[in-house]
């Protein structure tokens, strides 16, 4: 060999070996040495396989003192949760159920990776949902709708027969944040996944995942009975459609016998449902609850429903669930988007949460960032989720959250939920940036417990995904947290939403608009901009969608001096010359925060840049190249939305501010190709 060779050879060597693609995620535990391991004791007392997991774990990342793990079935006030304490001969894991040792195993490790002091532990970790459920939006084909890190993880056509090692990956990433639950499939359902040929296909994946402590659950088409074996209708009341359902859900325990449930999408952007027989929301969830019920299954049926009616569409799902309250079976939760219209950056909550008071709700997230900039944007999403779970509700007085509301502590529930859209792919890293990685995190831990704060769920995964160095930690910490609402001001500042570019909402498009098409798809019916002023009046003198809040809100909201500002174009059609708390007027009001946003995100540039020497060259690199999409984004938005907006208010754009660098006219040019799906 010569020296060239042997020099490439070395290099290939040292890239391989400092090559950091991001898959391993936030589980970067080092093997212990033999050495290690030889002074210490992992304990059970338990032939099964999630103990046995929990102990190989600990065995081989664990480098503390003895670890003895027990089961105590009495434990019950733990459900799935933990205790882990310490005393003079190591640590002790309790739980009332297998899976929480597991749990209590990925707890340690967390804090050994977290470099904290592991002399005296103790701790005691009640999960606050039963339930905490990915949603993935995957189809058949491979393809997901709004996924943005790849196709679909799971290989359809190659299952039950070839199992990819990313299975149990996923599942064991999912299981170290007490993620219990996952929903396979679309919301818009294929009725193909109940073909018995995939129902082995998915009891594949199912057997992975128990192992992990995770139940499946599927999405389903209301219209199954039809269109897989040609019954005459799926008709809720109809007797034989009841029985093909309660056939078809014996047919799936009999493959699974912890299958989860149904999670069902109806009467809602044209798919099929009970209504399109004049039966109600409850007829059709009942009837499959019902199906369910005697093998303990639940059914999430979703409250995302509206139609293209003089209704405003922030109001329909209230209008349409409240007078169904006290109908629904048990086993039956209605799960409902953390906002009234849909994922946008900042939305109210939905005041659904409350006052429904005989119905279990619970959240849905979306993680994948279908509104906050696909997989180009850094926006660590803990605080939108925290905003929505810490909202007073005033349902039951002051302090009603929305967390204390879904979580059990002030509607009694036959089961607790909390479920967010998946942003996962087959992408090496997994979520397509690498930061989007902390969203799926965040969404776990705060399923586990929604009082964590969002800078605590930052630092943890910053030390277990980067470093626990304090020059890099604080900076990101801060990025991190200023993310969300960075994204806010350069997309949709004051309350503004839902003005995207149509369909793939990657991008402004204020001016949108399409022949014939539903005005609540478009812009304009969100933004009402015109020579009076811009927001939607949402208060008694427009759609009187106040009147959904209990009191105060009905009435802080529907002031327009006594609505937040970060929502007052939520709420109100607000004059440009209104004068906000600090002065400005409304209109310099949205020049400023559009420029706040693009300063943020320029800020974010800088610091990254100058950690250069924390992080691999890899993830740097990438990182760096995602933040240079983000910050030419955050021009564009700002300069088409103030500069369409212009057209209405005519004022200056307040004259120490960055100069817009576009035209208007070649923005409304930009076509993006981009299709639904991925
Ligand atoms: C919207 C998405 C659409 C989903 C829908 C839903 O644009 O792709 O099908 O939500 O949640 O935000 O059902």
């Amino acid at each position: 060999m010569n020296k060239m060779v042997i020099c490439c050879a070395f290099l290939m060597v040292s890239f391989l070996v400092s090559a950091e693609d991001g898959s391993k995620l936030w589980l970067r535990g080092k093997a212990v040495s033999a050495e290690v391991a030889a002074k210490r004791q992992i304990v059970i007392h338990s032939e099964s396989i999630v103990v046995g997991l929990a102990s190989k774990e600990l065995e081989q990342y664990w480098a503390g003192s003895s670890v003895e793990l027990i089961v105590d079935k009495k434990l019950k006030k733990l459900k799935d949760g933990y205790t882990i304490s310490s005393s003079g001969r190591g640590l002790t894991i309790c739980a009332g159920e297998e899976i929480g040792l597991l749990y209590g195993a990925y707890h340690l490790l967390r804090l050994q990776q977290e470099g904290k002091d592991l002399q005296r532990i103790a701790i005691e970790e009640i999960p606050d949902y039963d339930v905490r459920m990915l949603n993935h939006w995957d189809n058949l084909d491979g393809s997901i709708e709004r996924g943005y890190a790849g196709q679909s993880l799971w290989k359809w056509e190659d299952l039950p027969r070839t199992i990819s090692p990313r299975y149990a990956q996923y599942a064991r990433a999912n299981a170290s944040i007490g993620i219990n639950a996952t929903v396979l499939n679309n919301v818009n359902a294929s009725p193909q996944i109940l073909h018995s040929d995939y129902l082995v296909k998915v009891k594949a994946l199912a057997d992975i995942f128990r192992k992990y402590g995770i139940r499946v659950y599927l999405s389903i088409n209301f219209s199954s009975p039809k269109i897989l074996d040609g019954l005459e209708n799926s008709d809720p009341s109809n007797k034989e459609v009841q029985r093909w359902w309660k056939s078809k859900v014996k047919e799936i325990y009999t493959l699974i016998p912890d299958f989860g449930g149904f999670l069902v999408k109806a009467n809602s952007e044209g798919q099929p449902g009970p209504q399109d027989y004049g039966r109600t929301h409850a007829d059709g969830a009942n009837m499959l609850a019902d199906a369910l019920k005697p093998y303990n299954g639940l059914v999430m049926w979703r409250a995302f429903v509206y139609s293209p009616t003089k209704e405003d569409r922030a109001k329909q799902a209230y209008l349409e669930f409240m007078p169904l309250d006290g109908q629904f079976r048990d086993n039956v939760i209605i799960q409902i988007k953390n906002g009234p219209v849909d994922f946008q950056p900042r939305e109210p909550f939905t005041p659904l949460f409350g006052a429904m008071r005989q119905t279990a709700g619970m959240v849905e997230f979306q993680i994948t960032q279908e509104y906050l900039g696909f997989s180009n944007h850094l926006v660590y999403l803990a605080p939108l989720f925290k905003e929505t779970l810490d909202s007073d509700t005033y349902a039951d007085g002051s302090g009603s959250t929305v967390a204390k509301i879904t979580d059990g502590t002030l509607r009694p529930a036959y089961k607790t939920a909390i479920a967010g859209v998946a942003n996962i792919g087959e992408d090496e890293n997994w979520t397509g940036h690498h930061f989007a990685q902390a969203n799926w995190y965040a969404f776990g831990r705060l399923a586990w417990n929604h009082a964590l704060s969002s800078e605590q769920i930052a630092e943890e995964w910053l030390k277990q995904t980067f470093t626990d160095e304090q020059q890099f930690l604080k900076p990101m910490i801060h990025m991190m947290m200023t993310s969300r609402e960075a994204a806010v001001n350069y997309m949709m500042p004051l309350g503004l939403h839902h003005i995207f570019a149509f369909d793939h909402h990657y991008g402004p498009e204020p001016w949108g608009d399409r022949q014939g098409g539903r005005p609540d798809w478009m812009p304009w019916y969100y933004h009402n901009a015109n020579s009076a002023g811009l927001g939607f009046d949402r208060s008694a003198t427009g759609s009187n969608a106040v009147s959904q809040y209990f009191p105060p809100l009905d009435r802080i909201y529907g002031d327009l001096e006594t609505c937040p500002e970060n929502l007052l174009l939520w709420f109100h059609q607000v004059p440009w010359s209104h004068k906000m708390k600090n002065g400005h007027t409304m209109w310099e009001e949205l020049c400023y925060k559009y420029d706040e946003g693009v300063q943020q995100v320029r800020q974010f540039q800088k610091v990254w840049d100058g950690l250069e020497s924390h992080v691999d060259s890899q993830r740097f690199a990438a990182v760096q190249s995602k933040l240079r999409i983000q910050a030419q984004d955050a021009i564009w938005w700002k300069d088409a939305c103030l500069l369409y907006f212009q057209t209405f208010s005519k004022q200056p754009i307040p004259y120490d501010i960055e100069r817009p660098i576009h035209e208007l006219e070649d923005l409304k040019k930009i076509k993006l190709n981009m299709s639904y799906h991925n």
